[in-house]
């Protein structure tokens, strides 16, 4: 019974998460880019990425509509550390207001923030582009590279797996 349950588990909890796409492997990005109003475009790989102070997010709950998987712990550095790495490239006062970014995956994928969500509330420390998930580098699934709000209440729609870029723009 217990192997018939496990079966089935296996299954559909793998449609429900999305893992029935076909050979992810295509996706996974090695390096992402930072570009757009930037003073310093960065060309990031995991390796570099573990040069910069990391942050460690313990068991949380990515929650999508499908339902709700546990995570134990993943590692990597904050958006606004990485962005301030890059340096926010302004003209006038008051632009940082304007601005939004952008994080793309290589499937097209998008998720968007405001700057001031990613510097100016407590979202600061929780949004994280990480190349660790439960101890281990991410599988084809996640790509190597991710970036996750994990504090959002649907926080399945800004898990951008297989992240390459993520730019700066201005409204
Ligand atoms: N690159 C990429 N990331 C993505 C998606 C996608 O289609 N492409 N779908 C998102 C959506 S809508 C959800 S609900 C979650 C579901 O997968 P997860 O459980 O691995 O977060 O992935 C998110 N990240
Ligand atoms: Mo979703």
């Amino acid at each position: 019974m217990n192997t018939v349950k496990a079966i089935l588990c296996f299954i559909f909890c793998g449609l429900a998460f999305g893992h029935e796409i076909a050979n992810p492997t295509q996706y996974v990005t090695h390096s992402f880019t930072i570009t757009g109003l930037v003073k310093k475009q960065l060309n990031l790989t995991p390796a570099d990425l573990k040069q910069y102070p990391s942050q460690t997010i313990n068991d949380f709950t990515i929650i999508s509509k499908k339902g709700a998987r546990k995570i134990k712990s993943i590692k990597g550095v904050r958006l606004d550390d990485l962005l301030n790495k890059a340096g926010i490239a302004t003209k006038a006062p008051g632009d940082t207001k304007k601005m939004y970014i952008v994080a793309t995956a290589t499937d097209n994928y998008k998720a968007i923030f405001s700057w001031n969500e990613v510097f100016n509330t407590p979202l600061r420390e929780r949004i994280l582009v990480f190349y660790e998930k439960n101890g281990a580098k991410l599988d084809e699934y996640d790509g190597e590279i991710a970036l996750i709000s994990t504090k959002d209440y649907l926080n399945g729609s800004r898990h951008v797996r297989w992240l390459k870029n993520i730019e700066v723009r201005k409204i």
